[in-house]
């Protein structure tokens, strides 16, 4: 069973979505907060939206959907959680095995070696400005932004994963945003049962098996208690 999951798991916690009407991207720019490009530009604004975001989301806290998953897995021990999110609310929910494809919000790395930097959740971007790699580059964001490679041993993972499933939830993901989006087909075209948890239809949509179009923080605690009605 593989749980793929977006930022629409996540809005029921008051996490903003990207692409909804009163998401992210209507509001900024995508290719100046989420592309190198971008953070070369202007890094301190970069890093203000980023810190910004921790604040907002270490304040929150993750939500039935979260929590259905990890009663899910009390039942199935072969259930993965591969994610598109970054904000660490699926490991907070106690879920096992979660494949985060984009990174990690509260991680940072450097920008021109890659290593991964040790550094607390928050620092003062105005007093001490951005922190630097010990090989002399900015620290950034330890996620994936546009035009940037996925984790390839969490990508090559999870498609094995998806090829082998029976059962594939695809929730809370406008499946736009490539390659995570060619999951779902992937599981379909290998024989899983894919369900699309959305209240609103994706370009997969008419490719699923059931589409539910419910919030996530609903539909999930209730499959969960009708399928242990079912088992009892
Ligand atoms: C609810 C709900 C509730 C609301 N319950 N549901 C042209 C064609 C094809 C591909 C490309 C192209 N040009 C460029 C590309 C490649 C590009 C891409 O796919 N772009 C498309 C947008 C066209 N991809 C990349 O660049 C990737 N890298 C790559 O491909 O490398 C090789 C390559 C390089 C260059 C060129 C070509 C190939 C990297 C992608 C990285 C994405 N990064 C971000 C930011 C992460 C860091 C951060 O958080 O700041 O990842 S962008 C953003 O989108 C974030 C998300 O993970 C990702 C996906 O969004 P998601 O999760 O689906 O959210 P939304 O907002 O889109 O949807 C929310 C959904 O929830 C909605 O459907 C709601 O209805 C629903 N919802 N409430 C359930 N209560
Ligand atoms: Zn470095």
């Amino acid at each position: 069973m593989v749980f793929f999951t977006g930022a629409g798991i996540s809005a029921e916690s008051g996490v903003p979505t990207f692409r909804d009407k009163d998401g992210y991207w209507s509001k900024y720019d995508p290719m100046i907060l989420a592309s190198v490009d971008g953070f070369r530009q202007d890094p301190e604004l970069v890093w203000e939206w980023y810190l910004y975001r921790r604040e907002k989301i270490i304040s929150v806290e993750p939500n039935p959907a979260h929590f259905g998953i990890t009663r899910f897995q009390s039942i199935f021990n072969e259930a993965i959680v591969a994610t598109q999110n970054v904000d660490d609310l699926h490991n907070r929910a106690g879920n096992r095995e979660v494949y985060e494809l984009h990174g990690n919000i509260f991680a940072t790395k450097c920008l021109e070696c890659g290593m991964a930097l040790d550094m607390p959740p928050n620092f003062d971007l105005k007093t001490h400005g951005i922190p630097q790699c010990e090989c002399g580059g900015m620290a950034r964001p330890g996620v994936v932004w546009f035009g940037e490679s996925l984790p390839r041993e969490t990508l090559t993972r999870v498609f094995e994963l998806t090829r082998r499933a029976d059962v594939f939830f695809s929730i809370g993901t406008s499946t736009e945003v490539y390659p995570a989006a060619q999951l779902p087909f992937e599981a379909k075209n290998h024989g899983a049962v894919v369900i699309e948890i959305n209240p609103n239809r994706t370009p997969f949509s008419v490719h699923a098996d059931l589409v539910l179009q419910q919030p996530s923080g609903e539909i999930l605690p209730q499959l969960f208690e009708e399928l242990q009605f079912a088992l009892a």
